[in-house]
This record gives structure tokens, sequence and C-alpha cells, in this order.
């Protein structure tokens, strides 16, 4: 008996191809309300057009600081093989993927009113947690996070239709030019990069330590950051960035003492719900990309 077919969906951001492909000129808006239905002012919402990103200081306040570096080394150390702690090939922990769901600190954050306003407001709608992770990069041994657009895993691998997503890393550490701070290509959340490569199954496995697929070549990526430049994300500790789910970014390894980490929120619309994986065979775990949409902001 043969498997039943599948109709294939139709795809405006093909990728993971077996041929290169031409770039493809975003269609979505990067924003979607006015000053007049959040925090951000014009300023700051044409900033986050144009440039895909926005850095808000003091996302968190100083008092935070401390309570959320605590937790991070508690769960860390908490959940020996638990499949949601990430870990470098040495053993050190890399990310620890639901955060606010083992620690009521960091569920507390989703809710400020530095964050879930602002996340609601730049996408216009209701919105729910795609996914959180707090990212650790310790000092000596901390390894990056390649070139690459969230967006394109998402789609491939998540099954989201749309670039109706943002992050916000909020950083639990000063970050310096040299301790491994995100570079983003500013104004590169416009252009899709198709990618070539089939994803295997349980690609996850590998991709959360060292991302292999759904990064572009080395000539689109030197066209793209001679085209858009790079910028850096610096900021004290509980800064915010605020990132388009589609910018091209990446960050080196910190061979510095000083450790690096953020807790990072992906917000959804509600509108934007995810189906099938576009270029996978089944979706990743309900850890790394939500399927069950609880709008944020009722039960909070
Ligand atoms: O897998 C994810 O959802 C995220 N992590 C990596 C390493 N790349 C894509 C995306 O940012
Ligand atoms: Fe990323």
């Amino acid at each position: 008996m043969s498997a039943p077919s599948v109709a294939p969906l139709r795809d405006t951001y093909p990728t993971r191809l077996d041929h290169a492909a031409q770039p493809i000129a975003r269609i979505e808006p990067t924003v979607w309300a006015t000053e007049f239905s959040g925090p951000l002012d014009a300023g700051a919402l044409e900033t986050m057009d144009r440039r895909g990103y926005l850095l808000r200081p003091s996302t968190v306040g100083p008092d935070w600081i401390p309570p959320l570096t605590q937790e991070l080394e508690r769960i860390g150390s908490a959940l020996g093989d638990d499949p949601r702690i990430i870990r470098e090939p040495g053993g050190s922990v890399r990310s620890i993927f639901q955060p606010h769901v083992l620690s009521e600190v960091i569920e507390e954050v989703l809710g400020l009113d530095t964050v879930l306003p602002v996340a609601r407001q730049l996408l216009g709608s209701d919105v729910y947690l795609h996914q959180a992770r707090i990212n650790v990069m310790p000092g000596f041994v901390g390894t990056g996070f390649y070139w690459h657009s969230d967006f394109e895993t998402w789609h491939a691998e998540d099954g989201m239709p749309s670039m109706r997503a943002v992050s916000c890393s909020i950083s639990l550490s000063d970050n310096f030019p040299y301790n491994g701070a995100l570079m983003v290509m500013p104004g590169s959340h416009r252009t899709f990069y198709p990618c070539v490569g089939q994803t295997p199954a349980d690609n996850h496995r590998n991709s959360l330590v060292k991302q292999e697929l759904g990064v572009p070549d080395r000539a689109t990526l030197t066209e793209a950051a001679t085209r858009f430049g790079i910028d850096q994300a610096v900021g004290t500790a509980g800064t915010g960035l605020w990132f388009d789910s589609n910018l091209m970014h990446g960050s080196g390894s910190n061979i510095t003492p000083f450790p690096r980490s953020n807790v990072f929120l992906v917000f959804n619309s509600v509108e934007n719900q995810l189906g099938r994986p576009y270029a996978a065979a089944s979706p990743r775990p309900e850890y790394l990309a939500a399927r069950e949409v609880q709008p944020l902001g009722s039960g909070l």
C-alpha cells in the first residue's frame, strides 16, 4: 500500500531547496500597529520598521538581574538530562527552553509593561509565546550562533506562515563588543534568503548546538553584509533587544572572562498560528515551537 499523498503547501518563502535561489522581497509589514496602540513612539516604530531591531534599555530594572541569574543557575543544575537543556559539546549549558514554565520569576517577565504591550503593538494583535529560552555564553568557552534568520527555521521546521513574530532578548549581563554580543544586519529583515539543503529528521538535535542548515551561503552573506552593514547590539544588563523574525543575525564566540546570558522571548501573532512545516517531515517538539495558542495577558 502506498502512503497517502499530502498536497504540497503553497509557499511564499520556499527554502531548504536542492538548488540556490534568488532572494525574495518581504511581503508583510514589520510593524503592524501605530504609536497610538502601545508604549513605542513614532520614532521607535520607524526605527524598527527600517532597521528591523530596537534596543530598549531598562526593559528589566537592575533589581531583576540577580534573581533571574539565580533562576538560570538553579534550572541549569536541577534538570540534568531534560531535553529542554541544550549543552555545548563540552557539557556546559548553552540554552534552556521553556524557562517560563520552569520558573515563576521568568514567567513574570512576560507580563511586564516593558514587554507584553510592546509585543502587541509591534504585531498589532494579541500575541502568544512561540518559543522562550535562556541563552548562556560562559566566559572563555561560550560559542556563538552562525548567521541566520529565525523565520527561515520557524517557517521551514515549525510551519510559521508569515513574518509576524518578534523576539525580545533581555540581557542578564553587560554586552560588550568583545563578549559575543549579537551582530545584526540592519534592514535585512525585508529580504528572505532561501537556503539550500533538505531538513533531515530531528534536525533540532544538531541545529541548536551548531546550525548548519537554514544558513545562507557565503556569497549571499557577503552580498548582504556589504549591502546592509553589521551593527552590534551592545548595552548594559537589563537592556531589551527587539528584533524582527526575519532579521539576519549571529554571534561570535566568547573568549573573554565576561559571561553573556539573556532571556529570549519570541512572540507570535495569534493570527499567525503554526501549520504543517513547509520544509520538514514533522513538526518540532512543543518546547521549541508552541502549537497551542494561549494569548498572553488573559491569565497573567
Ligand atoms: O531553532 C530555533 O528556533 C532558533 N535557533 C537557532 C539556532 N536557529 C534558528 C532559530 O533562531
Ligand atoms: Fe536566532
